[in-house]
């Protein structure tokens, strides 16, 4: 008996359908984010990273021209099997023969090369508007800035991305979600809480009232608790986003390095769930603040997906991958965090989910107890490489990316 076929059997004795959640997983796309492969760089300005967020690491081969990009999104994509979308950030546009568009100005010719690169490998595209590292971000403040000149730029730039968005939607055919997320806040102490929160709802209400097909963009909002340099304030806290969000019939959007340490966005998912249609979640690891790791196959990210799959959510979650780590060979980290998601779904699949329920039903903790430890054991390595192989994709990925890291990485100036 292959051990497939064993851990299968070992599977069914506890009432789950090894063969089902194989298929269910083959199915769900993640959205992955392609500023892994240059440290959030971007290819529109030279102006460093900003808004709170940092890179940290200096591992050689990051990519510096969209057709590097591309070739290391190709490289990991071969290495991550099931369904792949690509999430790309406004900071990427393609200019051509020396032209330019400012953020306010983008328009589908700055796109183009990247819907040609996703609809050869049919994939839809996910979209952000990206309000940071640009000269137009003034004292941390773009969408709530006090400034009408930068707070109507950075609306133009929202506006630009969502018909950016349609024409991504279109392109591919496959609805596009198009998040919103700005890095306003104060490093201090601010006399006004008030306003620049009333500046920014009013900033989105202006971007919302942009003619758009609801049915192909799907706008979500990404809260957070704080950022460096910005410690005492966020201008987009989670009771600004979650109301905003209720009350225009966006998505909610959580990102699990956006809250503090001991919150989890593993509780927090059944309770959007029963006020929302859609939600949208950014996975990532956290270490002691939004450092933006890889994502292992740790506890959190287990119960994030058991949360999204007990609940019957798989239709109803955006899931994008977001993290940034520049100290580590970035195919790998690609691969590394975007698996580990698609792990994390599995294991949840492999889960006696009613049985599990039912206890808590009854009461019966103990044997609650019992069985969820008795599952952590289960051969649950052997469902992975089976799905692996039906995947066409391998294993153990380290040689290979090693290999491209001599012939290709390196070997760049
Ligand atoms: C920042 C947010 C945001 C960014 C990306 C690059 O804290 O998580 O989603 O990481 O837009
Ligand atoms: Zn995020």
């Amino acid at each position: 008996m292959s051990r497939y076929e064993e851990a299968k059997r070992i599977y069914s004795s506890f009432g789950v359908d090894t063969e089902k959640a194989l298929n269910t997983l083959k199915d769900v796309t993640i959205s992955v984010h392609c500023w892994q492969g240059d440290d959030v760089g971007g290819f529109d300005s030279k102006e460093s990273l900003s808004g709170g967020i940092q890179t940290t690491g200096n591992y050689p081969g990051k990519a510096t021209t969209p057709e590097e990009l591309m070739a290391d999104l190709d490289k990991a994509f071969s290495l991550i099997p099931g369904k792949k979308k690509l999430n790309l950030h406004a900071s990427y546009a393609i200019f051509e023969n020396g032209e330019f568009a400012d953020r306010n100005e983008l328009k589908p010719q700055h796109f183009k090369k990247w819907v040609d690169f996703a609809k050869e490998r049919n994939m839809g595209i996910d979209f952000n508007p990206t309000y940071f590292s640009h000269s137009m971000v003034k004292d941390g403040l773009t969408l709530s800035s006090p400034d009408e000149e930068v707070r109507s730029f950075w609306v133009e730039h929202g506006k630009a991305c969502l018909k950016l968005s349609e024409y991504f939607a279109n392109e591919t055919g496959i609805p596009c979600v198009m998040n919103i997320w700005i890095p306003d806040g104060y490093k201090d102490i601010p006399a006004d809480r008030f306003a620049p929160r009333a500046r920014f709802k009013k900033s989105l209400d202006e971007i919302l009232a942009t003619d758009y097909d609801k049915s192909k963009v799907y706008v979500t909002l990404e809260s957070k608790v704080f950022g460096i340099g910005v410690e005492s304030y966020t201008v987009g806290s989670a009771e600004f986003c979650l109301s905003y969000s209720a009350s225009k019939g966006i998505t909610p959007l959580m990102d699990n390095g956006h809250y503090h340490p001991t919150e989890l966005v593993s509780d927090k998912i059944s309770a959007l769930l029963l006020f929302n249609e859609k939600i949208a979640l950014h996975i990532t690891r956290g270490v002691r603040w939004d450092s933006d790791h890889v994502i292992l196959f740790d506890d959190e990210t287990k119960e994030i997906a058991k949360e999204i799959v007990s609940n019957n959510a798989l239709d109803r979650v955006f899931i994008a991958t977001d993290y940034f780590d520049a100290s580590i060979n970035r195919i790998s980290a690609w691969v590394t965090g975007v698996r580990n998601v698609q792990k994390a779904l599995l294991n949840a699949l492999l889960l006696p989910a009613d049985k599990m329920k039912a206890l808590q039903e009854n009461s019966s903790f103990t044997e609650l107890m019992c069985l969820q430890e008795e599952m952590k054991t289960a051969p649950f390595g052997d469902i992975w490489s089976e799905y692996l192989a039906r995947e066409n994709v391998i294993n153990d990925y380290f040689k290979e990316i090693k290999e491209y890291e001599e012939k290709v990485l390196v070997k760049r100036v």
